[in-house]
């Protein structure tokens, strides 16, 4: 019943922002566009609400659009937490800082892995087919359109032009599809909803029903099997004119219609509080309710409700790079990949990457966007399409506050809230700890035990995934959200790590086990391969955010003084970060161990560069020391994954090197970027469609080191521009122009009215109005000349910055 109330409030919740929103402006282009059907699904559009996700092929001979519920998952709950682990903590422990790496790695495989081990999968809702019963076309298009979110695929057969608009609507929950042809009566199409598996589909009149029940078969590695998550689907058709009969069971027959829209919707009886299904939901009585509570079912109103609220979230951010080039999508991908430079293709992916966000993880009461985002065909999908918390998950967040799309963390917030629980059974049980933590995936029924393997035994995940919550906090300020959700989830994990610490010979405190997530050494030891440690220079770097963090919310929130000294001391008290006497990158061990592939994808120490904000101009020798540890991943053929690439994207603009930025956010579109731009793993994984579009935004704004840098990596190549809407810390929210790589000018709004510092690398004056407030001053940050502004500000003044 909860799960169908929060359903039923993300419908009122977009009823509420669709009365408040814009006129209709005309926006520039920004379309993907394509000028045959997807091949494939790696070539068909994606669109989303934030719970139902559908992916369109544009086929006009047999259109096939494949759907998804993001709560239909196989599997259950279960305490995988291993009952020996915690017994054995000890014992590893002191192996580890013995330097008797085997001996723990031994103790360590044979007693934390979790019982089971595995998850399930995420799963397809499955496909629905249309048959226009078209044998030849002519004009053929098919485009996503940003600026509206809808999908169009337009043709011409037999002389009749045929539109199909399709798009995911928040405010009434469904996804609508709708098709006209300009001659009346000549729309015949066959309708058929399809499911492999665990699944019925009935007819019934002007309706195509499935329900089903996920069968799970018994497995040792991913738990019991049994007749687990109910679903259920609904596509009503709504013809104008003509008539609507059943074909099959399956199957509906329009005849002679001026115009029809299907509208689908899907739930399950999945229980987002419970992270569990609930047997007191029926997943048809939520599709019912969700399809009678929509009031006026004719797509011109359907479509104006879509819009205002997609607007309002949508249109809150500009982006210009260079000039608009009117090719399809694929074949300027294709003249990337050859080598040409294509900025406003750039700019397109950043607003795809906001698109597609905004499509995953809308409003509370919605699960986070997971590897996929939203959208999987499969029933057993690559690593599941889970939660993974050692980068994945985490980068999915990345872009949320800075392209201001702040509500899109609320999911996410809201399923650590609960996630607490489970894992503070895992904290308690396997580490003997107070708090919560995870290690690196989780599924909807909140497994938080040591998963996959022993390289699983990282329970940094929580800390690391406070992060989001932070920034969430420090970018709207918001301090309702920081005391009953933040603070809250900070508290815990950090607790978690107070109990977890131990101290080390020297006195230091120090994580143990420990790993830097999926890489190895040779122990110096026995010069085997290993990947067990204690205080892998990671998870340094996150206590470090993650204890400061804490200290400023309970400082901001007026609590917990005595907490804050705690945190304090022992930051004082835990091992530096280090520059690697042998290869001058940051050091990724507690000891210097030898790397077993140097060009590893993940790039965990330079954790402080980039989300953190430990590694900054300031401290140069571990600035030169994280760009000699790209350098070097580079060098062995690092970089090669989707998401690794958009990391490193990341961590050149926090270099604030703007020509190897650039250069990888086009090694990005040319080795990584599939024709529909979604990134490519390989195969098909979102996070690094989300931390390019954030490394695009950190090239263009940065305010992680107490002030806002304007343009701070900025490339010769995007030499003329502008943006307009995206936010800094203390809730700033920052257009600005530029030609000839100089600013011409920027506005500030300080939504908040907090104190506000710029910085740029030219001399500047902030006027308010007509009126100079202040000019810039010369500023030396590590050797570099800056200028810099400060002034305090009221809440919604607005101030213009030009060059001095
Ligand atoms: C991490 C990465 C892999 C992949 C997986 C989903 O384990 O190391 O490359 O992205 O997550």
């Amino acid at each position: 019943m909860k799960r169908f109330l929060e359903l039923i409030g993300i419908v009122l919740m977009g009823a509420l922002l669709s009365m408040c929103s814009n006129e209709t402006i005309q926006y520039p282009d920004l379309r993907l566009w394509y000028q045959q059907p997807a091949v494939d699904w790696n070539a068909a559009l994606p669109v989303g609400n934030g719970r139902l996700g559908a992916m369109i092929y544009g086929n006009p001979f047999l259109e096939q659009i494949q759907v998804n519920e993001e709560s239909l998952w196989a599997g259950s709950q279960v305490n995988s937490n291993n009952p020996n682990a915690l017994k054995n903590l000890k014992a590893i422990q002191r192996e580890l800082l013995n330097g008797k790496l085997q001996e723990a790695f031994k103790l360590a495989t044979d007693n934390m892995i979790g019982t089971p081990p595995r998850i399930r999968s995420y799963q397809t809702m499955g496909d629905i087919f249309i048959d226009y019963g078209v044998k030849d076309t002519a004009n053929y298009i098919r485009q996503l359109d940003l600026n509206t979110g809808v999908h169009t695929t337009t043709f011409t057969s037999n002389g009749v032009e045929y539109t199909e608009n399709i798009f995911a609507s928040a405010p009434d929950n469904v996804i609508v599809i709708n098709v006209k042809t300009n001659k009346k009566g000549s729309l015949n199409p066959k309708i058929k909803f399809h499911r492999d598996k665990d699944a019925t589909i009935k007819a019934i009149k002007d309706e195509l029903i499935m329900e089903g029940q996920i069968i799970d078969q018994p497995d040792s590695a991913s738990g019991p099997g049994g007749a687990h998550m109910k679903f259920a689907a609904k596509l009503k058709i709504l013809s104008k004119k003509g008539s609507i009969t059943v074909e099959q069971d399956s199957i509906l027959s329009v005849s002679n219609a001026d115009e029809v829209t299907l509208l689908f919707t899907a739930a399950t009886d999945y229980n987002l509080s419970l992270l569990n299904f609930d047997r007191s939901i029926c997943p048809l009585a939520v599709c019912d309710a969700i399809i009678t509570h929509i009031k006026k079912t004719d797509y011109q109103s359907l479509y104006k409700k879509h819009e205002k609220e997609y607007g309002n979230m949508y249109h809150r951010v500009s982006l210009t790079l260079g000039n608009k080039i009117n090719k399809p999508t694929d074949k300027r991908l294709e003249t990337v990949k050859n080598g040409a430079d294509d900025p406003d293709l750039v700019a397109l992916y950043f607003q795809y990457g906001r698109y597609l966000l905004m499509s995953s993880s809308r409003y509370p009461g919605v699960l986070p966007a997971n590897l996929q985002g939203i959208w999987n065909k499969e029933y057993v999908a690559p690593w599941n399409s889970d939660f993974h918390t050692n980068i994945n998950l985490q980068m999915n967040y990345w872009p949320a506050e800075v392209t201001n799309l702040s509500e899109t963390v609320l999911p996410l917030s809201q399923f650590f809230s609960y996630l607490q629980k489970t894992g503070s059974i895992t904290a308690r049980e396997t580490y003997g700890a107070r708090g919560w933590t995870l290690h690196h995936v989780t599924d909807p029924f909140g497994r938080t035990a040591v998963m996959d393997g022993i390289w699983g035994a990282y329970p940094m995940g929580g800390p690391w995934m406070t992060f989001s919550f932070y920034e969430h906090y420090a970018f709207t300020g918001d301090k309702t959200y920081l005391k009953e959700i933040a603070y809250p989830l900070m508290k815990s994990s950090a607790q978690f790590v107070l109990d977890f610490l131990i101290k080390d010979k020297e006195g230091q405190w120090v994580t143990a086990p420990s790993n830097s997530p999926e890489n190895r050494f040779y122990d110096p030891k026995t010069g085997l391969e290993t990947n067990m440690t204690y205080a892998a220079t990671m998870d340094i770097e996150i206590i470090n955010e993650l204890f400061k963090n804490c200290i400023h919310s309970a400082k901001a929130l007026n609590i917990d003084e005595a907490f804050r000294d705690t945190l304090k001391n022992v930051m004082a008290n835990l091992p530096p970060v280090k520059v690697s006497p042998t290869t001058g990158g940051i050091q990724e061990w507690i000891e210097d161990y030898k790397e077993v592939w140097p060009g590893h994808r993940h790039m965990s120490h330079l954790l402080g560069l980039y989300p953190g904000t430990m590694i900054t101009p300031i401290a140069p020798k571990l600035f030169q020391g994280a760009k000699t540890t790209i350098e070097k991943r580079l060098s062995a053929g690092g970089g090669h994954t989707g998401w690794s690439r958009a990391w490193i994207i990341n961590f050149y603009a926090r270099l604030l090197d703007a020509e190897k930025a650039h250069e990888h956010v086009n090694a990005l579109l040319n080795k990584s970027t599939l024709s529909n731009l979604f990134d490519n793993h390989p195969p098909f994984q979102i996070d690094g469609n989300f931390g390019g579009t954030s490394g695009i935004a950190e090239m263009l704004i940065q305010s992680h080191a107490g002030y806002i840098q304007l343009l701070p990596a900025l490339p010769k190549e995007w030499s003329k521009g502008s943006y307009t809407g995206l936010k800094a810390r203390g809730n700033f929210e920052i257009g600005c122009s530029w030609t000839d790589s100089k600013l011409t000018n920027a506005t500030i709004k300080s939504v908040k009215g907090n104190h506000c510092s710029i910085l740029y690398t030219l001399p500047f004056i902030v006027k308010k109005g007509n009126s100079k407030v202040l000019e810039a001053v010369k500023t030396d940050i590590a050797g570099t000349t800056y200028y810099e502004a400060e002034f305090p500000t009221q809440k919604d003044e607005e101030f213009v910055i030009t060059l001095n």
